[in-house]
């Protein structure tokens, strides 16, 4: 009420987000809808407050409150991952990762990194970024049949020599060989890292294998599947404690964000109930769903098909479309999604081959197969009729119909 008297036109571009979340069918395979307590705890008390520094040694007083939120927030993540150590202090992904660099390497060091056409991730070392402008990162690829080609990876780790391995994706849909992998990076004497961003909720609910007991340090962001507020966690060995939490504070960031960090702490606690590991199950039940109904209206399919909670489509090979078309035209009826580069893309980031998938967000709001075979439907549907005005509004209505019948949690 407050919000609607001191400042209207934010009030109303919030309402309308509001209905818009509420009638869209989100299947950006990174975004999802936290529950009401986790958006209490982030709409909080806690972002008035200053906390340089960590639980029992800040450099501002008043902390009693903050201390027990942040110990909280250490402990659950530690319980849930089987973590060593665990910072809960990165405002996101993007900043973990870099937190890792400066922690481990010194400028001008050789990383191996995913390539990103082939899944990985911009802050793998993409050459856009300050990362690769500070240390020398070389790519790795997936092989022909979809897995990750380990025969080449040693091959490139035998020869670069690389003082860090890092695994990870964006858009890679199946899962990784953890022990194959560390053990190639010890043959190098290289520190391993996991970023488990895409799939830390798939792994906290128990149905894809925890990377933590293998890598020597693991970041994560906390939405996306791990369903919390948007922001990121470094879990790692204790060996590497004090230098990854120096480099956090003060090494990269200020003052942690401690409405944020209370929010963490919520959905830790929610993801370590019984009712998280049945929403997991779910979100890849409903992903191989996706990925049969998919195949069967003549899509190819990058990787081979899916592990995990998205599919990658390669909608330009399938169906003549590019990945930038397809968003345009699903945009239309109420369906979001995201353009995506494929393996050694021939077209350009902007106007890509493929289109990402994921299931996480309408797994939350209680979707099941019956629904994920009706999206798929909708999917072809839209690319076939895509010219024909009224078969697009009339697929819009069926679509918004449907998620009014399933709430977003609010
Ligand atoms: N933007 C997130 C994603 O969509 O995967 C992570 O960069």
């Amino acid at each position: 009420m407050n919000l609607q008297k001191t400042d209207p036109k934010i009030y109303n571009l919030l309402k309308k987000e509001i209905k818009r979340q509420q009638e869209g069918m989100e299947l950006i395979a990174s975004e999802n809808y936290v529950s009401r307590a986790v958006l209490e705890a982030l709409g909080s008390v806690f972002t008035n407050k200053y906390s340089e520094g960590y639980p029992g040694k800040r450099y501002y007083g008043g902390q009693a409150y903050t201390d027990e939120v942040e110990s909280l927030a250490i402990e659950r993540a530690k319980k849930l991952f089987e973590a060593e150590h665990v910072n809960v202090q990165p405002l996101s992904g993007a900043p973990a990762n870099m937190i890792v660099y400066s922690a481990v390497l010194q400028p001008g060091d050789k990383v191996l990194g995913m390539d990103l056409s082939h899944g990985g991730h911009l802050t793998h070392g993409h050459p856009v970024t300050l990362a690769a402008k500070i240390y020398n990162f070389v790519r790795y690829k997936t092989a022909s049949d979809g897995l990750l080609d380990y025969q080449e990876l040693e091959r490139l780790a035998l020869q670069e020599k690389p003082k860090l391995m890092l695994a990870g994706f964006s858009a890679y849909t199946r899962q990784i060989d953890y022990k194959k992998f560390c053990d190639i990076a010890k043959k190098v004497g290289a520190i391993t890292m996991f970023d488990m961003a895409h799939i830390a909720g798939l792994i906290a609910g128990k149905v894809l294998p925890n990377p933590v007991p293998y890598f020597d340090i693991v970041t994560t962001t906390t939405h996306k599947t791990l369903r919390g507020p948007r922001g990121g966690m470094i879990l790692c060995k204790q060996e590497f404690a004090k230098a990854i939490d120096k480099a956090c504070f003060p090494g990269f960031q200020g003052g942690p964000h401690m409405n944020n960090v209370a929010a963490k702490a919520v959905a830790f606690k929610e993801a370590s109930m019984p009712s998280f590991r049945g929403y997991a199950k779910q979100v890849v039940k409903n992903a191989k769903v996706l990925e049969e109904e998919m195949k069967n209206y003549g899509f190819k399919l990058l990787f081979g098909g899916t592990d995990n909670h998205m599919v990658l489509v390669d909608v330009f090979g399938s169906k003549g479309l590019s990945g930038k078309e397809v968003e345009v035209v699903l945009d239309e009826i109420g369906i979001t999604v995201n353009k995506n580069m494929i393996p050694d893309d021939s077209r350009s980031p902007m106007d890509p081959s493929g289109v990402r998938i994921g299931v996480p967000a309408v797994t939350t709001r209680g979707m099941k197969e019956k629904e994920i075979k009706q999206i798929a439907a909708w999917i072809n549907s839209a690319i076939e009729n895509r010219k024909q005005k009224q078969a697009l509004n009339k697929l819009r209505r069926e679509v918004t119909q449907m998620c009014k019948r399933f709430p977003i949690p609010i």
